[in-house]
């Protein structure tokens, strides 16, 4: 079924500055498994960009969008221009017939709105949950307009649109090989992610503080003032800020620590760093909220917990030791390989070119 795709990412960002999220990961990964697999694939992304594959990387200037998760819920569309968006998208309309199939992973209405405009068929992934009514009408409508062409990672994160009519379940998935399973770990807590209010770092250093365990905070630091913010608040907390890594760093922090806690505020849509902890071994403690809850087997591979209860938080990791690290590192080699995430996006796509 050797397709020739156009992948299209985050106009947030370049490739390889963590401000894409797991974005990135996903586009990473999503390239390694379709060339594998005989697909040829071009990438669209903004200056800058960086993957560290042999793949066509066509980057374009301009603006970055502003990202979605920091807008309020009836904040108007925003394009700064000259916009890295809006000249991806020229370019893919310019290109779009030497491709029989454009997917992009943008959170913004312009990919949304142009899809009637495309001869190609546009796969649109949906990165996060509701966020602006905005999103939401132009989200549902393609779902309305466009049957099946809609990608999410959960159903919980489906849930949180206003009667998404239609809507393919992709979960997620990793390069197994990438990370290497701990056995024995050190005493340290992990939290992974973008430090952004929506990630709600302050209950995992409430948590540290709490059980007087140390914890390690690995990702991009995104809001500096948040970030500050929670320093000031917490001056004597027993955390260690590392820094954002790519994978094979990020895990080689990760793999030794006791438990990932995990804390969204907002509707997490998957969770990377969940399965990118069961992958090391390390148990996930989470809030039951979106896509963490769907991952962790509870009682088998992590806790979920009441939401936003730090105490909650605290009971699970002192029973963090009941779980089984290997059982954490099978279900990502049966659950979230690449092969399981390969399959799931080969059948989106053909659900869409063939429904
Ligand atoms: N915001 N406007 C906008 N567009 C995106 O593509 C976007 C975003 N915020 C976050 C984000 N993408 C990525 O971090 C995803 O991985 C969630």
């Amino acid at each position: 079924m050797g397709l020739r795709l156009l992948l299209i990412s985050t106009p947030v960002g370049p490739l390889s500055s963590g401000l894409g999220g797991g974005v990135e990961l996903l586009l990473t990964n999503l390239v390694q498994v379709l060339q594998d697999r005989g697909h040829r694939i071009t990438v669209v992304a903004p200056d800058q960009s960086v993957l560290p594959l042999p793949v066509q990387l066509v980057t374009l200037p301009g603006q970055w969008q502003p990202t979605a998760h920091t807008a309020s819920r009836t904040m108007a569309v925003i394009q700064p221009e000259p916009s890295v968006l809006s000249a991806m998208w020229d370019y893919a309309r310019q290109v779009q017939g030497d491709y029989d199939l454009i997917l992009h992973v943008a959170y913004d209405w312009l990919p949304f709105y142009l899809t009637t405009f495309f001869t190609t068929p546009i796969a649109h992934f949906v990165s996060m949950g509701s966020l602006t009514e905005a999103m939401d009408h132009v989200i549902t409508q393609v779902a309305r307009t466009h049957p099946g062409t809609l990608g999410l990672c959960t159903h919980t994160q489906a849930q949180t649109f206003p009667d998404l009519e239609s809507y393919f379940p992709l979960g997620g998935g990793l390069d197994l090989a990438l990370y290497d399973y701990c056995e024995t770990p050190g005493p340290d807590l992990a939290w992974v992610g973008r430090i952004s209010p929506e990630k709600g770092l302050e209950d995992a250093i409430a948590v540290a503080i709490a059980s007087q365990t140390p914890l390690k905070i690995l990702g991009k630091l995104e809001n500096e003032a948040y970030w500050h913010e929670l320093q000031a608040k917490y001056p004597d907390a027993p955390v260690t800020y590392l820094g954002f890594f790519p994978t094979q760093e990020m895990q080689a922090h990760l793999r030794t620590c006791r438990a990932l806690v995990m804390t969204p505020h907002w509707v997490e849509a998957f969770g990377n760093v969940a399965i990118e902890a069961l992958a090391c071994g390390v148990p996930v403690i989470a809030y039951r909220r979106g896509g963490p809850a769907e991952i962790v087997r509870h009682g088998q591979t992590g806790w979920l917990v009441e939401p936003d209860s730090i105490p909650g938080l605290v009971t699970a990791l002192s029973n963090i030791d009941a779980l089984d690290r290997r059982a954490c590192r099978r279900q990502a080699e049966t659950e979230f390989s690449m092969a399981a995430l390969g399959d799931r996006f080969e059948q989106w796509f053909q659900h869409i070119l063939h429904p």
